[in-house]
């Protein structure tokens, strides 16, 4: 699971630091992918095991120009524990310490983010929580590889069990036993 880290406002900065916490009873920090334009790596600490805090070091203190850009500075890489219980699992964001080029420190603040982990809902591919007309329409671009569809979008049909009749197979036979289903309600 990614859990992407934006900045939205960037007056220029050279280097800091940013601190990650987690629950690590349900989520595992496998990596942190750096954008090498934005916010490149610098000196990362190791990723130990059952860590639930993360020190991001990124840019350069020795840059001879700020990073200006905004976007998508780190991306989180997490795996969710096999115990992990379906809920809410906040990412918080703390102590940024960030300077410019002048070793001056800047202004910085971070704002929480929060993982959802749901159990999957047979038949919700949408993942609205209920099995509606919408999933089906989904199932079928799903099984017609509709190349709009998103990665994401992708991945929760797959999630959500797509192989209603339990066939092996995933065809217009599952999108007839959804419909069934919603039929019957
Ligand atoms: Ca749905
Ligand atoms: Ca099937």
């Amino acid at each position: 699971m990614l859990v992407p880290i934006r900045a939205d406002v960037n007056s220029g900065y050279a280097a800091g630091t940013l601190d990650v916490e987690w629950d690590s009873s349900a989520l595992i920090l496998r990596a942190v992918h750096y954008d090498g334009a934005l916010a490149p790596e610098n000196q990362p600490a190791p990723i130990g095991e059952g860590i639930s805090r993360y020190r991001i070091a990124f840019g350069s203190y020795t840059a001879e120009e700020n990073f200006t850009g905004i976007g998508v500075f780190f991306t989180l890489e997490f795996e969710i524990a096999a115990s992990a219980e379906a809920g809410s699992y906040p990412v918080t964001l703390s102590s940024p310490a960030v300077f410019d080029r002048n070793v001056h420190r800047l202004s910085a603040s971070a704002e929480d983010g929060s993982v959802t982990l749901q159990e999957p809902v047979s038949g919700d591919y949408n993942g609205d929580g209920a099995v509606t007309l919408a999933d089906a329409v989904l199932l079928v671009r799903f099984i017609t590889e509709d190349t709009a569809l998103t990665d994401g979008q992708i991945a929760a049909v797959i999630c959500a069990e797509p192989d209603l009749n339990g066939d092996g197979l995933v065809t217009m036979l599952d999108v007839k036993a959804l419909l069934r289903q919603l039929g019957a309600e």
